[in-house]
């Protein structure tokens, strides 16, 4: 797998190399402050970054330890759970949920797991038939019922015929988007609501999914999710169509939460682990120079 996060973060790279056109051994604040902000990192964090940083002379190392820090909260740890595993998928519309549930119904049943899929965006047609296909191809059974249906049910109804059939994974699809932000919230705690009774600690995930283009815009948005049911962690789409890739540091230190999986591209194997040391020495190989010894 490795290489894919560091490729990814090609566009993020060429935004920066506008303000720095070259590698260097070591950089001056003013620089690191442009570099930061050039690669989207939110400002209130490029300042806390800097203004901890006492010398002169920024070195490749002084500055791994501090964006490493931001990210101190992204590691995940399963929780103890009896199958099937529950998976609540949510995010705004376009953000990448369909896609990324194939992604990760691709990786799970290549470690042998079985998985089924429950198609709870009821809101379109589009979104059944889209979820349908994917199934299809990856030969994995899927719940479903027709448009404007409770979602509620459908993810019951999954759960329920996981359960009989001995599946160790379950992944729900929601919708990103109904009439009203209220009615939208409405309906995620009500599929919250019904995963647990039909099976006791589900969902024993809900993922939010935030579209990397978006950059820090997406923060406020994610925060509100969160506010509304609760999120166990995070999947970034689109890193590699991005030159957003700092928001991912501003993303982490504002919400707090494990980042659990990038997606750089579209095909089902695009769907990298996030690994923060990856991530972080991918930006400074394209700033530091070795030092000559
Ligand atoms: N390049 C790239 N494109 C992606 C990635 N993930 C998703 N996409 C594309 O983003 C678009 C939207 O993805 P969907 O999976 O349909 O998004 P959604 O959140 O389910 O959208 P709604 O069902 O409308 O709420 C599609 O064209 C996907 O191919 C990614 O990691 N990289
Ligand atoms: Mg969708």
């Amino acid at each position: 797998m490795f290489g894919f996060i560091k490729n990814s973060l090609k566009k993020t790279v060429e935004a920066i190399r506008a303000v720095a056109p070259k590698k260097k051994i070591t950089f001056s604040k003013d620089e690191l402050e442009n570099i930061l902000l050039e690669a989207d990192v939110e400002y209130a964090l490029v300042e806390i970054i800097v203004n901890e940083i006492y010398q002169e002379k920024i070195t490749r190392e002084i500055l791994r330890s501090k964006l490493l820090a931001t990210l101190a909260y992204t590691s995940y740890k399963e929780p103890a759970f009896n199958p099937p595993f529950v998976e609540l998928i949510v995010g705004v519309n376009g953000a990448g949920k369909t896609t990324t549930i194939s992604k990760l119904a691709a990786l799970y049943k290549s470690q042998g797991k079985k998985v089924m899929l429950g198609a709870g965006d009821t809101f379109r047609a589009a979104a059944i038939e889209q979820l349908t296909l994917w199934a299809n191809k990856l030969d994995i059974p899927i719940v479903s019922s027709k448009q404007g249906h409770d979602s509620s049910a459908v993810a019951y109804d999954t759960i329920d015929s996981a359960k009989s059939k001995g599946f160790d994974h379950v992944i729900i699809d929601t919708a990103g988007r109904l009439h009203t932000q209220t009615n939208l919230a409405n309906e995620l705690k009500k599929i919250k609501r019904i995963c647990e009774k039909a099976h006791s600690g589900a969902p024993q995930r809900t993922l939010l999914i935030i579209d990397g283009t978006q950059g820090n815009s997406a923060i406020a948005q994610a925060k509100a999710f969160h506010e509304m049911i609760g999120i166990d962690g995070i999947i970034i789409t689109k890193l590699d169509g991005t030159a957003k890739g700092g928001s991912i540091f501003s993303i982490a230190y504002a919400l707090e939460l494990p980042i659990l999986y990038v997606g750089t591209g579209e095909k089902p194997e695009n769907l990298t682990p996030f690994d923060k040391y990856e991530f972080v020495d991918g930006l400074l190989d394209a700033l530091f120079v070795e030092e000559e010894i």
